[in-house]
């Protein structure tokens, strides 16, 4: 080999060498590299929470591409390298990553490999459960809604963090108002009760109706149990001149992740609450849901609704937790009767009958049976 042509070829290598150390390029929150800024990616960021590696040249988090300068030690467990966990680049992955997180939410940078989720359309699963203490309000108040993960029968195996989304009604919320996240005292997934142990964030699009709702433990051990974690609350608008008397606010979980400390998650079932928004708050509302009896429920192909026979039923809708509709058949065998029937291709998994009478809509949950 003559001297030129070595000359050439470590050209070729130190070439070839730098460019895979400057191949690697992360955008600030975006922690799992998928092209999109959201719940999972704190979750990433939970996982390798404390940990401390080499900076970045570009320390800044900044929504632009940057440059991983050196990889970092350690590496999720699916692979991916904890460097994408420094958002702000200063070699540790602490609350300023998180608010890095925050800022840059939603973003969204070249092909998106969307999220994976593990919402259970089955029985059996644990559930989030969303409750309030009150479902009918008046416009201007504001709504506690409790965050519940899992029960006695049905409890959570280590958990280290959990990422869903809700789709709620527009144009009912106070507009510009941010969502809050408190954990409740006491809650089972910070036994420690420090608040050191355990992060959260939460992300509302008014405009589209949309929030996510992200928490987590954050040093690497998981917890066991169930039962209240936190609340979240909302404030609704005033009530102005010319608009409905009465208005309703449903909130209704869809994209649920779950992981454990090495990213594994289990299925989780979802929720939705239904809250009655009024001008005046008067006990003129006769229909109560709890008036209502569905049974068999769970059924494979058909419901009978019992209710008040003074109500009229004016719709009843049936529909998945995606909120597509499937069209039932409706007979009703006498007063205060309604049989609802659906196809008997329709998937196993838990379903909403959405039901509008006379005076009111309320939602009620059923499961669906494999036939
Ligand atoms: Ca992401
Ligand atoms: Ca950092």
């Amino acid at each position: 080999m003559n001297l030129f042509f070595k000359i050439f070829l470590i050209i070729i290598l130190c070439n070839s060498t730098i460019q895979t150390l400057t191949a690697q390029k992360l955008w600030p929150g975006d922690v799992n590299n998928n092209g999109i800024v959201s719940g999972v990616d704190f979750l990433y960021a939970a996982i390798a929470f404390g940990t401390d590696g080499p900076t970045r040249t570009n320390t800044s988090g900044n929504w632009e591409e940057k440059d991983i300068t050196t990889l970092w030690a350690d590496d999720f467990p699916n692979g991916l390298n904890f460097a994408y966990g420094d958002c702000d680049g200063n070699g540790k992955i602490n609350d300023e990553d998180l608010e890095v997180i925050e800022d840059n939410f939603s973003k969204i940078h070249g092909t998106i490999t969307p999220d994976t989720y593990n919402t259970s359309t089955g029985t059996g699963a644990p559930q989030v459960r969303l409750e309030v203490q009150n479902t009918n309000i008046q416009f201007g108040d504001e709504i506690e809604v409790k965050v519940l993960l899992g029960d006695g029968t049905t409890p959570i195996q280590d958990f280290y963090g959990i990422s869903f989304k809700m789709n709620y009604s527009t144009g009912l919320t106070e507009p510009g108002e941010e969502w809050e996240f408190d954990f409740a005292n006491n809650n089972w997934i910070d036994p420690a009760g420090n608040g050191e142990d355990v992060k959260s964030l939460i992300f509302n699009d008014e405009t589209a109706g949309k929030a996510e709702l992200s928490f987590a433990r954050v040093n690497q051990s998981p917890v066991s149990g169930s039962g209240e974690v936190g609340s979240f609350f909302i404030i609704i608008e005033d009530y102005v001149v010319g608009r409905a008397e009465k208005d309703t606010l449903d909130i209704t979980i869809t994209d649920i992740i779950l992981i454990n400390e090495n990213l594994s998650s289990v299925p989780m079932a979802t929720d939705s609450i239904q809250i009655f928004v009024h001008k005046t708050l008067t006990s003129t509302t006769h229909t109560h849901p709890e008036e209502f009896i569905l049974f068999p429920n769970p059924s494979t192909n058909a419901i009978t609704i019992e209710y008040p026979s003074q109500t009229t039923l004016e719709k009843v809708s049936l529909v998945d937790v995606l909120g597509r509709n499937f069209l039932c058949t409706f007979s009703y065998p006498n007063q205060g009767k309604m049989h609802v029937e659906w196809s008997p291709k329709i998937d196993a998994g838990m379903y909403f009958l959405l039901i509008k009478t006379n005076e009111s809509s309320f939602t009620r949950k059923i499961h669906i049976l494999k036939n």
